[in-house]
């Protein structure tokens, strides 16, 4: 049984999207980031770098979503783009650019828009110009394909999905008018029992997730507060 280290946010829900659809069992293990879950040695253990997702399946053990991600495709061997030289060139180029672009880039947005203490123009204009920017880009690949990659839904499209169904709250509702065929893969996405499963999978710990942004959440997920470094 896999075991999936999890909170709601944008990373796990991809995976949690992976295990529904390809059906394999798992248990989903709460690590609320608000309460500081993420830094207690045992977790630390399974991912050194203090976030979710994590998996631990037997004697493997996997983080950053992307990676597991491609550890399920591999295993199931479900929701891959063909075994070929080309296929694979696309399917690592564009999930490393959701890892290493989208997913970043719109956190920031994210933290300057909506979470850091004092508003900073400079940061927030750059950060909401690089997410727009890298959105732009998957709409643009989405206006030549229907897919991310191949002509089948894949694990590239979930990546897609974790991040992009919350393009308003990441950028604001009015954002979506500009990217209609990344809308379109989203609300595809959105429309299967699987994403409805796995956005759920949180109802069942509803009791353990905190949901106040007070002081101890934010000294938890914003742990540079309380560190001089620069
Ligand atoms: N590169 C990592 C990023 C993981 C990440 O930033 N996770 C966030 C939730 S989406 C988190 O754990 N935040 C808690 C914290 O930073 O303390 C991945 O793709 O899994």
């Amino acid at each position: 049984m896999i075991k999936f280290y999890y909170n709601a946010a944008p990373n796990p829900m991809k995976v949690a999207l992976m295990l529904e659809e390809t059906g394999l069992p798992y248990e989903p293990v709460p690590i609320d980031g608000r309460k500081g879950d993420q830094h207690k040695p045992d977790y630390l253990a399974i991912n050194p770098n203090g976030k979710v997702p994590a998996i631990v399946d037997g004697d493997a053990t996997v983080f950053d979503s992307n990676a597991i991600l491609l550890y399920l495709g591999e295993k199931s061997g479900k929701f891959m783009p063909a075994n070929t030289p080309k296929a694979h060139g696309e399917l690592y180029s564009w999930l490393m650019f959701v890892a290493s672009g989208v997913g970043p880039f719109s956190g920031q947005a994210v933290h300057f828009r909506h979470h850091a203490p004092e508003k900073n123009h400079y940061a927030i204009n750059r950060y909401m110009y690089e997410a727009q920017r890298h959105y732009g880009i998957l709409n643009d690949r989405l206006g030549k394909h229907k897919y991310m990659v191949g002509d089948a839904y894949s694990i590239v499209d979930m990546a897609v999905w974790g991040w992009a169904r919350l393009v308003p709250m990441v950028l604001g509702e009015e954002h979506w008018a500009k990217w209609p065929n990344l809308k379109r893969l989203v609300d595809e996405i959105s429309a299967r029992p699987a994403a409805a499963r796995a956005l759920g999978i949180k109802d069942k710990h509803k009791h353990v997730f905190k949901t106040e942004n007070d002081d101890e959440s934010r000294k938890a997920m914003f742990k540079h507060m309380d560190v001089k470094v620069a």
